[in-house]
């Protein structure tokens, strides 16, 4: 009796662990990295993807030499090619999280199609701007 409570015990503290390092992060996906001269942005989420309708991420900026990276005030703006028509704009609302260089947006689409992403930063390590593509599915 004594052994199946110490295996409950095991179990419970497991599975508490388990949700504390999601509630922190610790299972995100990569959607993209991009380098620039001076820093290196990555895009994550939990699925690894963007999908239509709301989308949370996270943002995080590391430096060249691999260390966080205060990007201070942080961007995020999407638009889609449109046959015939205006381009589809979608703009993130993106807050700093937890610890220097880590950002956490949220972002809206309506449909899937590969969007053109631009992320600009103004920080004291300096103002920059990157751009790649992501596909939403
Ligand atoms: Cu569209």
């Amino acid at each position: 009796m004594k052994r199946l409570m110490t295996v409950v015990m095991v179990l419970a503290a497991l599975l508490a662990g388990g949700l504390a390092a999601r509630a922190a992060g610790a299972e995100l996906k990569v959607i993209q990295t991009q380098k620039t001269k001076d820093a290196v942005i990555a895009l994550k989420s939990e699925s690894g993807k963007w999908a239509p309708g709301k989308n949370a991420f996270v943002l995080q900026f590391t430096s060249a030499s691999g260390q966080p990276l205060d990007a201070g005030k942080v961007a995020l703006s999407t638009s889609m090619a449109m046959p015939g028509m205006a381009p589809m704009i979608a703009g993130a609302t993106v807050s700093p999280d937890a610890g220097p260089g880590r950002y956490l947006g949220t972002i809206s689409f309506p449909d899937g199609g590969t969007r053109q992403v631009t992320v600009t930063w103004d920080g004291p390590a300096g103002k920059g701007s990157v751009k790649f593509s992501v596909p939403v599915r």
